[in-house]
């Protein structure tokens, strides 16, 4: 029987597949649910990892607080959130002040950090085994992430990454069977995850929230 503690990428990737509507929307129930497999992901990976999976688990209970809120309803889909938050000007535009925990600020950051998840397991898919995954991961990171945070926070997240393991010890944390079959179902799930970021993406540049603090 599965083991709910164990991290697995395939529902990993089963939520952020789940998470798209027909209609192009991005339902956050699954959204988050991706987002929660992924902290386990992180747990697994050792305790370098923890200050990163924490600040992600205090972002995903942000949005599960607003999701099972009195307005809960108005957070059932990333597009209903921004429509609901902007229309009521529950959103800090340029700086910081009484509604620094929006729900648009909030999923902003998951957001940018997916992009650099979305890069890194692409680069881990078509690696060699030999690659070290500490190296594609720093480089995602840099390509990515790393312009939006502080020197403190780049140092320790550079030092965690190089903590990683290869990349055939972390195909098996990763808990999907044989390399091609993890090769295999990276390749047809990541389209998935890139569709979700640039949907995103798109609605976060038309409402100009692209830069919140
Ligand atoms: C190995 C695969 C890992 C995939 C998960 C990616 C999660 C990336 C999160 C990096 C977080 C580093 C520590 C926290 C930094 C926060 O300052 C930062 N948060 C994020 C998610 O980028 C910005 O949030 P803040 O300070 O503006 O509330």
């Amino acid at each position: 029987m599965a083991d709910p503690d164990r991290f697995s990428l395939a529902e990993v990737l089963e939520s952020f597949k789940k998470c798209l509507s027909d209609e192009g929307e991005i339902l956050q129930e699954h959204y988050l649910e991706g987002w929660k497999g992924l902290v386990k992901f992180m747990s697994s990976l050792g305790s370098a990892f923890s200050f990163i999976s924490n600040d992600a688990v205090t972002k995903i209970q942000i949005l599960e607080d607003y999701r099972s809120g009195v307005n809960g309803q108005k957070y059932l889909t990333i597009q209903s959130m921004v429509k609901y938050e902007v229309d009521n000007e529950l959103v800090d535009l340029t700086k910081r002040g009484d509604h620094w925990d929006s729900g648009c600020r909030t999923l902003l950051r998951l957001h940018r950090a997916l992009r650099w998840l979305q890069l890194f397991l692409e680069k881990l898919r078509v690696a060699s085994d030999n690659s070290k995954t500490s190296v594609l991961c720093t480089e995602a990171y840099q390509d990515v992430l790393a312009k939006y945070h502080p020197w403190i926070i780049r140092k320790a997240a550079t030092v965690a990454f190089y903590m990683l393991p290869s990349r055939a010890n972390f195909f098996e944390v990763m808990n999907m069977g044989p390399t091609e079959k993890v090769v295999a179902i990276l390749g047809e799930a990541l389209p998935v995850v890139a569709k979700t970021y640039d949907i995103t993406e798109d609605l976060y540049s038309q409402h100009g929230l692209l830069d919140l603090p």
